[in-house]
């Protein structure tokens, strides 16, 4: 096989929004997206076509670019990018000259046979993070990877790859910062430095072009802002999926479902969400439902719903081949599914046995399957769970030359979990009128937040098992996810009851808050663990249920500036090495301000590191100096959760699910620290869309230490918060007594300080308040 590198210009041809330059290999399009985003695309089968899955924006209409004898330089106010003509090679500068990312000088982007590949250079101090769902340090430096949906079923700790595809990462040197999103659904390989003595990374697939877009913006939240612009957010979840979810493989009738639910009141542990696994099918025909266990699913869903329980059903791609099966009949006479080359219908068996696949990739296709939906929203589920969309097949080895629209698996494979998340959400958001369908989706592509939340697949109770999920979540966060879950307890295997108190309580802290296991395994459900376990799984969930107003504000911030709820540190502490320290990069922050450190559930302390600033541990309210690693006590009622100081928490009472009332009363906590603190509380009906007609309750909680201020801006939005009053719990302050030392007033009216002297009650009003303490 012959290797061509990409060699000397040829031409040059400016047309308004492109810039385009010819070689003997290949043709070349530049575009400025925005003044820190260029595109590049190096392509040797030139064609006017431009689809992608992940990007929803276009290229600026102008942009300036000059011309020498060696180079043409494009500037923007943020990045400048030289492309070198002789050969022609591309190296991205800040707008002050400081070298970014640069090709290798030797090698640039170059072809053997289909397969395109990167060359770039390495610099000594240089780390990457990203990529997704993928195993191994948070730091990627040093390791590869490789792209290919894949079911992987009971993987290891260091399996790779997995369901998923973000072909993104973000590259650190010289205390700079850029991302680089190679959008091409090939199969695609990442490579680290791993094996190249330190001189190069590289990246590429098996066919397709060198098209990618660089981020040039400085600081990791910066780009993945500028990420999350380009291939879209997520949008505001039903509140009711930030509870916590019970879910098994399966729930085997609607008797035991209610009886799970009922169970969860009568012990009073708080959830929202319980699922229905494969076994609610008839036959596992997806949009059917298993008469006898299930004979009235609308009754069944009625007493869930008189609970606060809403009902999350799976499905599969695969359509059983059985005449008389109405989405088998039909998909056949429409010629819905993928096929082979001949136009005979590809099958391959999975749980129904013989099994045809939509062709997600088709806009007919998907408004079918969405339609389809009806089958299960009628009686009431609206949550809907895509399974096995890698898409999966027994054997794995769907064959190269089955055909999905125009395209051979191959080209689209790690984009098919994504299309029919999108036909899952589209087709349910259409029948559901106003209200948010919940989509929960294994395989994805970038952008795949636009439509879905996702969950990390088949995992195992170990230990092992809890710390990879933590930074599975982390690294999905850099590449536009917000809402994830992990399977709590471990898919596969028996936790040990230290293992499931340990989870359920990290699990307080993810994102996705679900409890699932596999078919086979011991129950799970809170109350499986002998009544001391069953005590601290509830108080943790309790907690849950406390923190919610701070998550769906953390949710909120997600949907408008893309950054994550659970956050590596390395967002907010870049230039720390310690965060990348094998031994603290599992520590994350949820939300703006919460320290959370997993701990396996055989260690009863842990080493934390604290980044710089000050931090209380949330349990004892001790105070803390940052920049330091610490030894802290973690008995299993206790996971080291640590708050930054001034942090703003709003919470709430404990309630049995998000569809009570509550009390009224938002109680915001504020932990003292020195600095201004700002938080954007947000708030909404939680299950329509009727915030995006200006029905939604927005101010800005700030605490100023300076001035000894917390304020409370106008509400802007017309909803009406479901808070009457406003309890403000102040934490690290010096004491404050009404009459001796110090007084609270608000607007300039005194108020009444409760008994214990550290929090009081007041009405909350939209307009402004202002509390001098
Ligand atoms: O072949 O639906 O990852 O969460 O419980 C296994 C049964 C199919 C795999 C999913 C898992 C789910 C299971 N599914």
């Amino acid at each position: 096989m012959q290797i061509e590198i990409l060699g000397n210009v040829k031409g040059i041809k400016k047309q308004n929004d492109v810039l385009m330059i010819n070689t003997a290999e290949a043709v070349v399009r530049v575009w400025v997206y925005s003044p820190s985003v260029i595109r590049v695309n190096i392509s040797r089968n030139f064609d006017e076509s431009d689809a992608s899955f992940a990007v929803i924006r276009g290229p600026l209409s102008k942009f300036n670019e000059a011309e020498t004898e060696k180079e043409i330089i494009i500037k923007t106010t943020e990045l400048q990018l030289h492309i070198s003509k002789s050969p022609l090679r591309f190296n991205f500068f800040t707008a002050d000259g400081r070298a970014l990312s640069e090709d290798d000088q030797r090698f640039g982007v170059n072809w053997q046979g289909t397969r395109v590949t990167s060359y770039r250079k390495l610099y000594p101090d240089e780390r990457f993070i990203g990529l997704g769902e993928k195993t191994g340090n948070l730091n990627r430096r040093g390791s590869s990877y490789v792209n290919w949906n894949t079911d992987a079923a009971l993987h290891g700790v260091d399996a790779d790859p997995l369901y998923k595809t973000f072909p993104f990462f973000v590259g650190l040197h010289n205390g700079l910062t850029y991302g680089l999103f190679f959008d091409n659904t090939h199969k695609s390989y990442f490579d680290f430095g791993a094996s190249t003595d330190a001189t190069m990374s590289w990246f590429g697939a098996d066919a397709g072009d060198m098209n990618y877009y660089f981020f040039g913006a400085q600081g990791i939240a910066k780009i993945i802002e500028e990420y999350t612009w380009l291939t879209g957010r997520m949008e505001m979840p039903p509140l009711w999926s930030l509870g916590y979810q019970q879910c098994r493989w399966s729930y085997m009738s609607a008797d035991e479902v209610v009886d799970i639910a009922e169970n969860f009141r009568r012990e009073k542990i708080p959830a929202d969400v319980i699922y229905c696994d494969i076994d609610y099918m008839d036959d596992y025909k997806i949009f059917t439902w298993n008469k006898e266990p299930f004979p009235e699913p609308a009754a069944m869903i009625n007493k869930l719903k008189s609970m606060g329980f809403h009902l999350v059903t799976i499905v599969d791609p695969g359509i059983k081949v059985e005449e008389g099966y109405k989405e088998y009949d039909e998909g056949v006479a429409k010629n819905y599914f993928a096929t082979y080359p001949d136009g005979e219908n590809y099958t391959a068996e999975v749980w129904p046995g013989r099994c045809h696949f939509p062709d997600f990739f088709r806009d007919d296709v998907r408004e079918w399957w969405g339609k389809a939906f009806i089958a299960l929203t009628e009686p009431g589920v609206d949550g809907f769970w895509n399974d096995m969309n890698e898409p999966a097949a027994w054997g794995q080895n769907i064959p190269w030359l089955v055909k999905f629209g125009e395209k051979y698996m191959p080209e689209v494979r790690n984009a098919y979990g994504m299309q029919m998340a999108r036909a899952t959400y589209e087709g349910t958001k259409k029948i559901l009128g106003n209200k948010r369908p919940f989509i929960l989706t294994r395989a994805a592509y970038s952008g795949t937040q636009r439509y879905s939340a996702v969950w990390t697949g088949d995992n195992s109770a170990s230990d092992a098992h809890l710390l990879l999920g933590q930074r599975l979540v982390n690294s999905l966060g850099i590449t536009g996810m917000s809402l994830i879950g992990v399977d709590i307890g471990g898919f596969a295997g028996n936790p040990t009851p230290e293992l499931m108190v340990r989870w359920n309580s990290l699990g307080v802290y993810t994102p996705m808050f679900r409890n699932h296991a596999m078919e086979g395994t011991k129950y799970r459900e809170p109350w499986c663990w002998g009544k001391e376990n069953e005590a601290i799984i509830k108080k943790d969930i309790e907690q849950r249920y406390r923190l919610l107003p701070y998550i769906y504000s953390s949710f909120y911030q997600s949907c408008q500036t893309g950054m994550p709820v659970s956050r590596t540190l390395a967002i907010d502490y870049t230039g720390d090495e310690n965060v990348y320290d094998v031994k603290y990069q599992n520590q994350f922050l949820f939300g703006d301000s919460i320290l959370i450190t997993p701990v396996e559930s055989t260690k009863f302390t842990e080493d934390v590191y604290l980044p710089e600033g000050e931090w209380y541990r949330l349990s004892s309210g001790k105070k803390f100096k940052g920049g330091q690693a610490i030894s802290a006590e973690a008995p299993l009622t206790d996971l080291p959760v640590f708050i930054k100081a001034g942090a703003i928490i709003p919470m709430q009472k404990v309630i049995q699910s998000t569809a009570e009332e509550g009390d009224g009363i938002l109680e915001v906590n504020i932990w003292h620290g020195k600095e201004a603190n700002t938080f954007v509380y947000y708030e909404d009906d939680g299950l329509t869309y009727d915030h995006q007609n200006g029905a939604y309750y927005k101010r800005q909680i700030t605490f100023n230490p300076a001035k000894k201020i917390i304020g409370f801006s106008t509400v802007e939005g017309s909803f009406t918060s479901k808070y009457n009053q406003i309890k403000l719990v102040l934490h690290g302050f010096e004491t404050i007594v009404q009459g001796k030392v110090r007084t609270l007033s608000a607007n300039g009216k005194i108020l009444r300080i409760s008994k214990n002297p550290d929090h009081v009650v007041f009405a909350n009003s939209s307009e402004q308040i202002s509390i001098i303490y």
